[in-house]
């Protein structure tokens, strides 16, 4: 394999890292400038790299079904990983083809398969944030990725924040220590590299939402079930705000924090198609679902008219929706028909229970009958809204609002449980959170803890 000294002094020698003062394209001078491109022009040091890595990957003890290397310095790195070590790999294109199949990704896998990310070199982990968010949109769960070159500005954070790992073979830092000890470049430099490094950290980057036309093509049960575990979140925010703009600074705060955000878009003043789609793109980029708290209860033909048609036409934007099962099955029946005039994974959660004092709800029979119609048509209905576990598999996801960690209720009958005991004695998958977060002073904040809490008491007490 060859020592890591020496393949930074052939990395030196190749000019694939340079001192001096460079122009950076956001304007910075820069001390160092690495540049990784030029290994393609040398076989024998590409090989080295990737043979590092591949020991990496080893020493994890990660397992996973592919690798997609990230275009394009780490395509050929990826390549050599999975021919010499026999190992599926995959490509996500930079951009999807406009003819053809549009297919972003390109490989053969399977929703579910777990996939290691192969990147060059790291900075604020952007390209692999970008590359997991794709791959993730097509169902693949992604956990780890490998870098060959860690620039050492918080790109482990920022991977981190996103549930990705970081492993690299290299460290800034280390290879400034191996040049100064061969006696390539003095102190001095390696200390300006240091400082330019320390006083130019990143964030993670604030979203630049592109409008994605994506078809996703997994059931939504199993999508659903893919972010809560990717996440490690089971939180969906109850985002009961009158204004769309706001709504979707909100989702920027706390996206990556929840599995789902609720609205209700009859409460909005400024609803337009337009924004709906900027929050849609958002939900794909930070991976949550949109669920409509429609709570639809008419008969199949007049909700068929309300879920696609009118101001809202929800069909279109909406993942999830919720269900009043009172008319019967037909009002299933009707959503799921519509539902089949789009290109996309649609669902419905059924209300079972309500959390409010004295709800009608509260009759066995009627819960009975919920239960009945929900595994009937269990390809549509992939949970319940209710305040106790009804069923006895995992098949449905009881999500379960009135959710607060310091009030016990409000003026209008709404009952709140902490979210520890909405999962042990209320039988909750999903916690439904609204003013608890949206009344904080730090929303952001708030719904971390909220995830955090949550998550932790789902896998106790669920054992999953
Ligand atoms: N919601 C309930 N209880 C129910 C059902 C829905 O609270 O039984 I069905 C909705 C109402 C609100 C959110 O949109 O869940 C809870 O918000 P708060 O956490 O702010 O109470």
């Amino acid at each position: 394999m060859g020592d890591l000294a020496d393949l930074v002094l052939q990395l030196y020698d190749i000019e694939a890292f340079k001192f001096g003062s460079f122009k950076l394209k956001t304007g910075l001078q820069s001390p160092i400038y690495i540049d990784l491109r030029v290994i393609i022009s040398y076989p024998d040091i590409l090989r080295s790299v990737a043979v590092h890595m591949n020991e990496i990957l080893k020493r994890s003890n990660v397992s996973f079904d592919s690798i997609c290397g990230v275009p394009y310095t780490a395509l050929p790195i990826a390549s050599i990983i999975c021919a010499d070590y026999k190992r599926p790999m995959l490509i996500r294109r930079k951009e999807a083809k406009n003819y053809g199949t549009k297919k972003l990704i390109e490989g053969k896998f399977q929703i579910n398969d777990r996939c290691i990310i192969i990147e060059d070199i790291v900075t604020s982990g952007s390209s692999v944030i970008e590359t997991a968010d794709s791959l993730r949109a097509e169902g693949l769960q992604i956990t780890d990725a490998i870098v060959f070159f860690d620039r050492e500005q918080n790109g482990e954070n920022n991977l981190q924040k996103r549930n990705i790992r970081l492993h690299r073979v290299l460290k800034i830092s280390e290879v400034l220590g191996y040049l100064v000890q061969h006696g390539k470049i003095s102190e001095e430099i390696s200390e300006n590299v240091k400082e330019f490094i320390n006083q130019n950290q990143t964030q993670l980057p604030t979203l630049n939402i592109e409008i994605e036309n994506k078809t996703i093509s997994i059931p939504i049960r199993q999508r659903f079930q893919t972010i809560m575990k990717e996440k490690r979140s089971n939180l969906c925010l109850s985002a009961d705000l009158t204004n769309l703009d706001e709504i979707i600074k909100l989702s920027k705060q706390v996206g990556s924090n929840i599995c789902m955000l609720k609205i209700h878009s009859d409460i909005l003043t400024d609803f337009s198609m337009d924004k709906i789609q900027q929050l849609k793109d958002i939900s794909r980029k930070l991976n949550f679902l949109l669920l409509e708290d429609r709570k639809f209860a008419d008969i199949g033909n007049t909700v068929k008219l309300q879920y696609t048609k009118g101001l809202f036409r929800i069909v279109e934007w909406a993942d999830l929706v919720t269900v009043h099962a009172l008319p019967g099955e037909c009002i299933v029946q009707g959503l799921e028909q519509s539902a089949q005039s789009i290109n996309e994974p649609r669902g419905c959660l059924l209300i079972a229970q309500m959390s409010s004092k004295g709800a009608f709800t509260d009759n066995e029979d009627y819960v009975k009958g919920v239960v009945e119609c929900a595994k009937k048509y269990s390809d549509f209905v992939i949970g319940f809204i209710s305040q106790s576990r009804l069923t006895t598999t995992d098949e449905f996801l009881h999500c379960t609002p009135g959710v607060h960690l310091n009030n016990t209720g409000d003026q209008l009958g709404q009952q709140y449980v902490t979210p520890r005991q909405a999962i042990d004695e209320r039988g909750a998958d999903i916690l439904i959170v609204g003013r608890a977060i949206l009344d904080s002073i730090n929303r952001a904040k708030t719904a971390e803890e909220y995830q955090q809490q949550g998550y932790q008491a789902y896998e106790e007490i669920r054992k999953i």
